[in-house]
This record gives structure tokens, sequence and C-alpha cells, in this order.
């Protein structure tokens, strides 16, 4: 059976490491902290569930990056920020990963799959879209907060050239099938890219600045005026630079369909605000800006978020 490594000790690389493990898949952690590898090592994940506030603890093998051996042959499924997805880590996963190795982006937002193309020739790379709730309660503990969908699929469109691409493909769609998580291969994964990047880029800034729960966003008519805004410009600068769905009130309706879905969830962003933490701004509202100036269309609200986000402070200077 072809292993599994996390890659990133954050919310959805412990939930899927902590449901992989449960279901008795041959996953390991690797993470960059080693107080975080030593304390799941001792005391594997906890793994909350949001719905009937069971407690599941789940032995996992955490390893910390620096004492990953070159030559790995499994799948990596890479679940850090897209703002870590640098020069370092790839030269660290080129360097790691066996010619017939294979890593799946799970980033938000675009613009990180090319880089990790190029830095990791001849390797089977997938991109991963998901919907699954997750949120970090502690250095060994998660909550599933909501049940999503995951797809994944090749993002150059080819059905998988590198060596042992379908044993991959096929190793990771039944490990995550067998641990519970609602998963489709999509032979047009660069679409659901988009579509994700589009709910993100509504939900996420909007959340963040207010402070406010994905479901609180569309509570008052007022914050649901400026949210339709924003999808509005975001809709139009996607739809010009590939998104293939023109319908837009269909499109609307997604951006709803979350909200209410995860209507409890913060959303990524407000996490790392409330932590301190860098966010995903720029991979995010910042990418559109960045579609936008390609295509030559105007992003103002794009725009204007991008740096609000940007100006808010961890809450440690906050105090000063
Ligand atoms: O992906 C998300 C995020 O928070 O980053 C959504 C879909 C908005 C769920 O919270």
């Amino acid at each position: 059976m072809t292993e599994i490594a996390v890659m990133g000790g954050g919310a959805l690389g412990m939930l899927l490491a902590g449901k992989l493990g449960a279901a008795g898949c041959d996953v390991v952690l690797w993470t960059r902290s080693e107080d975080q590898a030593g304390t799941i090592n001792r005391e594997g994940i906890t793994v909350e569930s949001a719905a009937s506030e069971l407690k599941h603890v789940v032995p996992v093998r955490a390893i910390p990056l620096r004492e990953v051996k070159p030559g790995y042959r499994g799948n990596v499924l890479l679940t850090v920020k897209q703002t870590a997805v640098g020069p370092a880590l790839l030269e660290f996963l080129a360097k790691t990963l066996a010619e017939d190795g294979a890593v799946t982006l799970f980033q938000n937002g675009v613009g990180h799959v090319e880089p990790a193309a190029a830095a990791l020739p001849g390797r089977r790379l997938l991109a991963a879209v998901t919907t699954e709730g997750a949120l970090r309660t502690g250095t060994a503990s998660v909550r599933h907060t909501g049940s999503g969908q995951t797809w994944i699929g090749s993002p150059s469109g080819a059905a998988g050239e590198a060596a042992g691409s379908a044993e991959h493909d096929e190793t990771l769609i039944q490990m995550m099938e067998q641990a519970g998580f609602s998963v489709f291969m999509s032979n047009n994964i660069r679409e659901r890219m988009l579509r994700k990047l589009l709910i993100n880029a509504v939900i996420n800034p909007l959340t963040a600045i207010w402070r406010v729960t994905n479901g609180e966003l569309t509570a008052t008519s007022g914050r649901q005026a400026v949210m339709e805004a924003l999808f509005r410009e975001t809709a139009h600068i996607l739809q010009r630079t590939g998104l293939s769905g023109t319908d837009s009130s269909e499109l609307w309706n997604s951006v709803l369909a979350v909200c209410s879905a995860t209507s409890a969830n913060r959303s990524s962003m407000l996490q790392d605000v409330l932590n301190g933490r860098e966010t995903e701004i720029d991979a995010l509202n910042g990418a559109v800006c960045r579609l936008a100036e390609s295509a030559k269309i105007e992003a103002p609200l794009n725009a204007a978020l991008t740096v609000l986000v940007k100006g808010i402070r961890s809450p440690e200077e906050r105090k000063v």
C-alpha cells in the first residue's frame, strides 16, 4: 500500500492525517515544528466532531521536516498555506520526492501550481479543492467543523504521464474514501480552483474584517449588499480570465450555499487574523487583482480589501 505523507500540521493537515490514520491508512504527518511532532507522537491527534462532540484520539506518526529523508515514493498531501509554497519549500520537495513520488496541492487560490510543476519535473502533480471545514483547537487537536467535498485532478489536464500516476491517484482516492471523505476525481480541476477562489475571495476578507462567522455575512442586508458587490466584481474578472461558468446567479447561489453550509465556521482568514498569523489575502484577492490586471479590468473592491486585510495587525501589535 502506498504511504501518504501529510505535510503541514495546521487544521486541514491534522484533519487529513487524523482521519486517514483512524481508517487504518499508512499515513505520516510532516510538521514544521519539532514540538508539534513530539506531542503528536506521544499523544496522537485528537479529532473532534462538531456535530456529536465526539473526540477520537488517533495514534499518528509525525516527523519534523528536517528529519524527513530523501527518496520519498508516496504521495505528499501538501496542506500548508499558499503563502508558504515558496522556493524553499519547493526545493525541499524536489530533494525529498523520488522520481515516482507524487504531490497533491491543497492550497486555496491560484498561482502556486505553475511554480510547483516547474520545480518538480517528472513527479505526479495533482491539485485538490476541498470544502471540508476544520479548526485547529490545539497543538495536536482539530475540530471537523463541517463535512464537505473534495475534488482532485491533474492541473495540466494530463491523465498521468508521470511514473505510477494511476496507482497514486487510485490509492489516494481509495484512502480518502476509506477515511470518510467525499472525494471525486475531476478532469477540470482548474475550473474547480477558480470557483473556490471566487468563494474564498468573497467570504474570507469580509469575515476577517467584520469578524463574523460565514453565516453572519448574510444575516444583514447591509453586509449582504457589500458581499454581492464584491461577488459581482470578482465573478466578472474570473469569467473573463478562465472561469467557464457564465451563469452568474448559479455562481452567486454557490457562494450563498457555502455560507449556509458552513454558517458556524470562522473562515480560515478570520482564524488567521484572530491568531495574529499571516493571511492568504495575496493568494486570494491579490490574485484576483493580478488576473484583472492581465485582462485590463479594474478591480477596486479586491484591491481595497487586499490593502485593508494587510493592514490588520496581530493581537500582540494591537496591545502596544
Ligand atoms: O474555504 C473556506 C475558508 O475558510 O478558507 C470557506 C469555504 C470559506 C469555509 O470557511
